[in-house]
C-alpha cells in the first residue's frame, strides 16, 4: 500500500523551473555568461551554489570569483527570483496537483515536498497548498542534494514511511536520480526519453494524469 508520496517543487507542483531560468539568464549576461535553454535544464533540482558553479564553468570563470563575491553573484540571483515570485497565485497550480492533493488528505496518505529551493515554504504559501503537505524537508537538513537521495530519504522518515512504498514526483533527470537511489518508484514529468534513462518507472508529459488511483498502479508496478 502506498504510505507516502514525495514530491518535487519546481516543475512538478509549479512552474517555478521558468522564474529560475529567467533569474540564472539575466545574472549569467550580467557577467559575461550568456546561455539558453537548453543548458538551463541541466541546472534543474540542482541547488542555488551549485547552478553558479555550474554557469562559472560553463564560461570558463569558475576561478574569477572569491567566495565572497559568488555569494554576492548567488544572492542577487535570489532577489531577482524572488520578486518574480510575487506574481505567483493558487492558478498557477499545475493542472491535477490540487485534486490529487485532495485525494491523498482524504485517504490519509502523506504528502511531503522534497525541493532543492530554499524558498519551498514561500511559494506554498502563495499558492495555498501548505496545509496539504506534511512536511517540507529543508534542503540544508540533508548532507548531499539531488541526485544524493538524501532529500527523498529524509521526507520517508519524517513521516514514517517505508522507501519501498514511496513514490517520488520529478522533473528533473538529477531528481528522478535521488528517487530510484532512494529505492522508491519514481513518476517523471517531461520528456520522456531523459527521465526514462535516468531511470523513471513511468514518464508523463505534464502533471494532468497525475491521481490517487494512477499512483497505485505506479506501485503495483
Ligand atoms: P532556491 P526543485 C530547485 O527546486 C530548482 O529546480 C533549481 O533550479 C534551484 O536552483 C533550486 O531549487 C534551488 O532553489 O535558489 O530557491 O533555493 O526542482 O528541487 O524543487
Ligand atoms: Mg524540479
Amino acid at each position: 500500500k502506498l504510505e507516502a508520496v514525495i514530491f518535487d517543487l519546481d516543475g512538478v507542483i509549479t512552474d517555478t523551473a521558468e522564474y529560475h531560468y529567467v533569474a540564472w539568464k539575466k545574472l549569467g549576461e550580467s557577467i559575461g555568461i550568456p546561455f539558453e535553454r537548453e543548458f538551463n535544464e541541466t541546472l534543474k533540482g540542482i541547488s542555488r551554489g551549485e547552478s553558479l558553479e555550474r554557469i562559472l564553468r560553463l564560461g570558463g570563470k569558475e576561478n574569477s570569483f572569491t567566495p565572497e563575491q559568488k555569494a554576492e553573484l548567488a544572492h542577487q540571483k535570489n532577489e531577482h527570483y524572488v520578486s518574480l515570485l510575487v506574481d505567483l497565485t493558487p492558478a498557477d497550480t499545475y493542472p491535477g496537483i490540487a485534486e490529487l492533493l485532495k485525494e491523498l488528505k482524504e485517504q490519509g496518505i502523506p504528502a511531503v515536498i522534497a525541493s532543492a529551493s530554499k524558498n519551498a515554504p514561500q511559494i506554498l504559501r502563495s499558492l495555498e497548498l501548505d496545509s496539504f503537505f506534511q512536511y517540507v524537508v529543508p534542503p540544508d537538513s540533508v548532507q548531499h542534494g539531488k541526485p544524493a537521495p538524501d532529500l527523498f530519504l529524509a521526507g520517508a522518515e519524517k513521516v514514517g514511511a517505508n522507501p519501498e512504498f514511496c513514490i517520488g514526483v520529478e522533473d528533473a533527470t538529477a531528481g528522478v536520480e535521488a528517487i530510484k537511489s532512494a529505492g522508491m518508484k519514481a513518476v517523471g514529468i517531461g520528456e520522456r526519453e531523459s527521465l526514462e534513462e535516468a531511470g523513471a518507472d513511468v514518464v508523463l508529459p505534464d502533471t494532468t494524469g497525475l491521481s490517487l488511483a494512477f499512483l497505485n498502479k505506479v506501485l503495483e508496478g
